[in-house]
């Protein structure tokens, strides 16, 4: 018996079928003229299932098997591979060549078959840090993946020193002192309110853990790292065992309890984690934070309401289209009190924020996300990139084209001590008619111009979610 994903599923409505391809394809078809600087791999991680879902329901979009995809560029070329994650689950379903795995993130509805094996997808974030290219997705330990190959190495636990079951798909890596920064939430299983908060240093090496719990259980998608702070934000996008044992959604959306926003001071311990209570809010991505004397500048993709509609038990009642989107706003955070205020910088639907990641973690200038132009055809995802000039608040984009969407743009600097923002722009996008991939390079120096190149897939990758730029000498094979 053949194999379908026609099941009448929004998740898998035309750009986002299942591609399922692992490919290798040397030499890609180039349109214009690719820098010849540009040497190094783009890699990308999004959710593309192996198998069609089992159970009933409303299948979240982001519920899949891990793609790694590779992007290698060198002198004017560009090779192109992309490989599944081979996560446990990902072996044992292709080994019975079946889905055996349950609802998103509920562990009761699993084959007995795979009864306390590791559900995580690795299907997040793509990020290098210490010679590790990780592949992460928040509801599980990190994966280690071979650079060149795109071979899964396995689990990667430090060493036995992270004992979270879960790491962020948003870690922060600080370009002065070399650490990676992260922590996992629902650190002690699924709907607990325990996160778990560690430091590696620039070798790879645990340095602090630290365990405390948060007001109540959520989803915490990303948080806010700068020179002096953490930022923890709990926001009422909650989780209940309870309704995962009825096999309804994990999350709901309860704007009632409000936000908190946990800080804690950079060198401290969870002893300081101080509890910020004020209304609800909610954003998935940050751009950046930084110190500004004696406050944090916190900008974020923020939206009214936590956007994706299968993360509300009843979306006729808490989700509407309007407040789902997202817009870039800066906050402000004054860590000593607590208070916050926010300042929204852009009028557009936008979200996929990135930066110049040498100034990660520190002031900036030049930011980067995808918009959604009203002027422009409306697309499934985001219709344009943008550059954002926070010294000048202009913001420039680039439309994708007819029937054309981005992926979240990475910024690639033009060498390692160009100014900030000066290099490239590189964006994978779909086609909907020709159902088609490809990547477009944008020159910083002349954003406005649109891309200087268009490297063309022969095939659709299905939209992924956060990449990362490993430069060419950074590209060593792990042994
Ligand atoms: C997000 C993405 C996820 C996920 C939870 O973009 C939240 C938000 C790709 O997986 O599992
Ligand atoms: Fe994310």
């Amino acid at each position: 018996m053949g194999t379908t994903f026609d099941r009448g599923e929004q998740a898998f409505a035309g750009i986002n079928y299942p591609s399922r391809a692992e490919a290798v394809v040397h030499d890609l078809v180039v349109e214009g003229q690719l820098p010849a600087d540009l040497n190094g791999a783009y890699y990308r991680l999004g959710p593309d299932p192996a198998h069609p879902p089992t159970y009933q329901g409303v299948l979240p979009i982001m519920d899949g098997d891990g793609m790694m995809v590779m992007f290698h560029f060198r002198e004017g070329q560009v090779d192109f591979r992309s490989r599944y994650v081979q996560t446990e689950r990902y072996q044992l379903e292709h080994t019975a060549n079946r889905a055996l795995y349950g609802p998103y993130r509920n562990p009761f509805f699993d084959d007995p078959s795979v009864q306390g094996t590791d559900r995580g997808e690795a299907n997040t974030t793509a990020r290098m840090h210490a010679g590790i290219l990780w592949a992460l997705k928040e509801d599980a330990l990190g994966i280690s993946i071979e650079p060149l190959t795109l071979r899964t190495l396995g689990v990667h636990d430090f060493d036995g020193h992270v004992t979270s079951k879960t790491m962020t798909a948003h870690p922060k890596l600080d370009p002065r002192t070399g650490e990676m920064i992260f922590y996992g939430a629902a650190a002690k299983g699924e709907t607990t309110p325990d996160i778990a908060f560690y430091i590696a240093d620039r070798d790879g090496k645990i340095t602090t853990q630290e365990w405390f719990q948060a007001p109540y259980a959520s989803m915490v998608h990303d948080f806010a790292v700068t020179e002096k702070w953490i930022i923890f934000p709990v926001m009422p996008c909650v989780s209940n065992l309870e309704r995962l044992r009825q096999g309804g959604s994990i999350y709901d959306w309860e704007p009632e309890r409000g936000m908190y926003l946990g800080i804690m001071p950079r060198d401290g311990s969870a002893a300081d984690v101080r509890w910020a209570h004020s209304d609800a809010r909610w954003f998935y991505h940050v751009m950046n934070a930084y110190d500004d004397g004696d406050v944090i500048r916190l900008d974020v993709a923020e939206a009214a309401i936590q956007p994706f509609p299968w993360f509300h038990v009843d979306p006729a009642k808490t989700w509407n289209q309007r407040d789902a989107e997202g817009h870039l706003t800066r906050w402000t955070i004054n860590p000593r009190t607590g208070s916050l205020s926010t300042q929204q910088l852009l009028d557009y639907s936008s979200e996929f924020p990135r930066l110049d990641e040498r100034f990660e973690l520190g002031t900036y200038r030049h930011g980067y996300l995808l918009v959604n132009d009203p002027a422009k055809p409306e697309v499934t995802g985001y219709n344009s990139v943008g550059h954002y000039d926070h010294h000048t608040g202009a913001l420039t984009k680039v439309w994708a084209g007819e029937h054309i969407s981005f992926e979240e743009p990475q910024f690639v600097p033009r060498s390692a001590d160009a100014p900030e923002g000066d290099g490239y722009l590189l964006a994978i996008r779909h086609h909907a008619d020709t159902m088609l991939s490809d990547l477009i390079v944008i020159d910083t120096a002349d954003f406005a111009a649109g891309p200087i190149a268009v490297v063309a897939l022969p095939f659709r990758l299905r939209p992924g979610t956060h990449g990362t730029w490993v430069d060419e000498g950074d590209l060593v094979p792990k042994t």
